[in-house]
């Protein structure tokens, strides 16, 4: 540590010719940047070494995206520098909180699946298992929100400006992609080849972060890939004179990496998705087969010592590429090369909304990726012929991967990998029963469950270090290493004393929110008051109108009917994807809401609302600590798992929830007490689907809804009224926010009882915090390891 210290000088004086004591604080934040980086690189050697010499086998984990977070806290935490930096830096005069806030968040994921992926690649490496992640650079992440006037504005997240010191650039290995040109068949005396012509090639350059563990010796590297032109500019169109379309080609080649799509939902239909899937599947897997190749000088072994994990289908090309790199540049045959793709995949579904499972038109995709097209399209001849073997040719239509001139990616996957994986008991039945019921009955044992799990050093230990400290001195158990030791605080659950320091570190934790809610908002909430959060993306199926509604309905009621509720605020927190129109006019709602309510004195001593914007993993952190209710209302059935859902529990919020995803297993694990469960059942949900949702009938049936909506209606402040929304909830509305609305108003109620009994409230808290480790990654990532990778950790 010591050295870290002398580090940080040497590098002030070198690269700024300061003195620690003339630095500026941004000085002190890249020369920490730049050096806690070395110091993983150097770590990373040796335990890249360690590995090479085991030969032992590797997962990689091929996703779209990494909502990785904040770094350098993190890095530090893990490193077990924290504390003394901290020190150093005060002798100094500088906060090291402060220095950590001008780290922005490195937004390159949506939200659930891509949060998912970097608190895997935490778990994992904390547990000394060989993972290396493979991601695209993005130079915009998801857009920074910010709301005006209640409406949601994007701006770019130029989040490499800062960030970029956390990475590393490898010169040395980039890799070409092709896309476009033709494939010409040639048959000669040793078979067939394949060459393919006129195409467009694309540099992909790779930059590293790395990844720590917790008190481990493992560094494992999550590799980003960025689109270059080759060779700066076309010479060829240089030379002819033609400057601009030069440089209009490079261009387009480095728009691959610029952005995210900022939707969570899929945007089916564009070639900037497709050319951003295959640049970096091709780039990964062009790298793992030559590190493969390097190492063990054939590829025959390729499925005893690789696993490509898919998360979700955005990296499915995957499979088509790996056949292509072992036929065309491998010369293996097509059953050699498809038995061993076969045994290297493995593919976790995150969603079963239709509107989300990836299809390309076949129109689109050839003509981009023609290689690619023909081996999909062989892929579904042999499985297309296989059933018609096997007496499934009636399921084809559900299950051919080419269907009415559209490749349907999912099916891709699940005939190309050994297992495919649900993210919740729930999801998975679903999938087994209904979204890929014939795929079950002719793979049997292929389709498992792996219920999520979160990073609790992440979300625990560094976003609530208050409660993390009075555990660790309460129950002497090392739960940071190790989550399912927290059940030893059950033994606490009847102890007034404890009950009553978890209530006050609850406030401590309230009352930080309250101060950033102050500053970002200029709203004052009360602490005392129910602090009820729901932050997530926003969607209808996840219902934030639900909410709304109640809200809604308590504000008539308070105003009009004398009601006087237990002071409460409801904490909201949501981007919407830029296109999502319904979404945004949802958030419209939501603060006008929050507006209307500020201003009417009488109401506003009993409800607010706040709507937190730019929600990030940052402010994640900020909000969860302090939540008292942890709302989780999705339509049943829609929800894969969630896992905002346990980062709340584990703080200590209790849930309001649908049986839906995995609050279905948190039900389980705390208990019908200790849990507020409302609202109709999955099959329940399917049933009134069929029989035909008549929205409307809610509305003349029930006295509160009708009034409910038609107040709805009077909400017009200014050019705004929510006629559209109202419209739609006693119409259309396929996620049946009516159906739920009685039981849910019931139940918030229940919910509102509960609080003011401070005892019965406290010890459902306690319970939640102590039933939260089976929802830790570490466990979830150990099923993987078990059920489906069979990797060992690093020796
Ligand atoms: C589920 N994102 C959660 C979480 O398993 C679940 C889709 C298309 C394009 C880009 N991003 C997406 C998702 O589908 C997604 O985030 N799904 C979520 O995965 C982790 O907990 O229920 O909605």
């Amino acid at each position: 540590m010591d050295n870290f210290a002398t580090d940080i000088k040497k590098y002030l004086e070198k690269i700024f010719g300061n003195t620690i004591d003339e630095a500026s604080e941004r000085q002190i934040y890249q020369a920490l940047m730049v050096i806690t980086r070395d110091r993983l690189a150097e770590k990373r050697f040796e335990s890249n070494k360690k590995l090479k010499e085991s030969q032992q086998k590797r997962v990689y984990y091929m996703s779209m995206e990494f909502l990785v977070g904040k770094t350098l806290r993190n890095n530090l935490y893990n490193l077990g520098y924290e504390d003394e930096i901290k020190h150093f830096l005060a002798k100094h005069g500088f906060s090291l909180e402060r220095i950590y806030n001008i780290e922005p968040d490195p937004g390159l994921g949506n939200g659930g699946l891509g949060r998912l992926a970097s608190c895997y690649m935490d778990a994992l490496t904390s547990n000394d298992y060989p993972i290396m992640g493979f991601s695209i650079l993005y130079e915009f992440g998801i857009f920074k929100q910010v709301i005006s006037d209640g409406w949601q504005q994007e701006y770019p997240d130029n989040w490499l400006d800062l960030g970029r010191y956390g990475l590393l650039y490898r010169n040395d290995e980039e890799i070409e992609v092709k896309f476009y040109g033709n494939t010409k068949e040639e048959w000669s005396s040793e078979g067939l080849h394949i060459r393919y012509e006129d195409y467009t090639a694309i540099k992909a350059e790779p930059y590293d972060l790395f990844i720590s563990g917790y008190d481990s010796d493992t560094v494992n590297v999550l590799r980003l890939w960025k689109s270059k032109a080759t060779g700066g500019f076309n010479m060829k169109l240089f030379e002819k004179g033609e400057y601009s379309k030069s440089l209009e080609s490079e261009a387009i080649a480095e728009s691959i990496s610029k952005l995210l799509y900022p939707a969570d939902d899929n945007d089916n239909g564009k070639a900037l998705r497709i050319k951003q899937q295959y640049f970096f599947t091709s780039a990964s897997l062009q790298q793992i087969v030559k590190n493969h190749y390097d190492t063990y000088m054939t590829l025959d072994n390729f499925a005893e010592k690789v696993v490509i994990h898919i998360n979700d289908t955005h990296p499915s090309m995957c499979i088509p590429e790996l056949m292509r790199i072992l036929m065309d540049e491998y010369e293996y045959s097509w059953d050699k090369a498809w038995s061993i793709t076969t045994k290297t995949f493995a593919y976790t579904n995150h969603t079963i909304m239709a509107e989300a499972l990836e299809k390309w038109s076949v129109d689109l995709f050839q003509p981009i990726l023609p290689r690619i097209y023909t081996i999909i399209r062989e892929i579904n001849n042999r499985f297309c012929k296989w059933c018609n073997d096997i007496g499934a040719a009636g399921e084809l239509d559900e299950m051919s991967i080419i269907h009415n001139n559209v490749i349907r990616m999912a099916n891709l996957c699940i005939v190309s990998s050994y297992s495919v994986n649900g993210v919740s008991m729930l999801h998975t039945e679903i999938l087994k029963k209904d979204t890929f019921k014939s795929f079950n009955r002719i793979y049997p044992g292929k389709f498992i469950n792996v219920t999520n799990g979160i990073a609790h050093r992440r979300w625990l230990g560094q976003a609530n270090p208050e409660l993390t400290r009075y555990l660790n001195k309460l129950l002497g158990v090392d739960f940071i290493k190790d989550l399912s030791s927290i059940d030893k605080l059950l033994e606490y659950q009847d102890d007034k004393a404890v009950l009553e320091d978890l209530e006050n570190i609850k406030n401590i934790k309230k009352l930080q929110l309250a101060e950033y809610i102050k500053s970002s908002t200029a709203i004052k909430v009360d602490t005392n008051s129910i602090f009820d959060v729901q932050i997530k993306r926003l969607h209808e199926y996840k219902r934030q109108l639900l909410n709304a509604l109640h809200i809604i309905y308590l504000y008539r009621m308070i105003k009009f009917n004398g009601l006087k509720p237990y002071p409460r605020t409801f904490i909201f927190s949501a981007k919407a994807s830029s296109g999502y129109v319904m979404a945004k006019n949802i958030i419209k709602l939501i603060c006008s809401i929050s507006e209307i309510i500020e201003a009417d004195p009488i109401v506003r001593e009993y409800i607010k609302v706040v709507f937190l914007e730019d929600y990030r993993v940052s402010l994640a952190e900020k909000i969860i600590p302090a939540a008292n209710v942890s709302e989780q209302i999705s339509q049943a059935g829609k929800e894969a798992s969630g896992t905002g859902n346990m980062k709340l529990m584990l703080n200590g919020a209790v849930t309001l929830g649908t049986m839906d995803g995995a609050n279905v297993e948190i039900h389980n694990a705390v208990g019908q007490d200790n849990i507020f469960i409302f609202g109709l059942s999955s099959e329940e949900v399917e049933e009134l689907f069929k029989n035909d949702y008549r929205a409307i009938d809610y509305y003349n049936n029930n006295q509160d809804i009708k009034e409910t909506i038609d107040f709805m209606r009077t909400l017009d402040n200014g050019h705004t009224n929510f006629n559209y929304i109202a419209d739609y909830l006693v119409s259309t509305d396929p996620y049946m926010c009516l159906a739920d609305f009685e039981s849910y108003k019931n139940t918030q109620k229940i919910v509102e009882d509960t609080y003011q009994d401070k005892g019965k409230w406290n010890k459902m808290s306690l319970v939640n915090i102590a039933k939260s480790g089976i929802f830790s990654a570490d466990r979830a990532t150990k099923e993987y390891v078990e059920k489906i990778w069979k990797i060992e950790k690093i020796k």
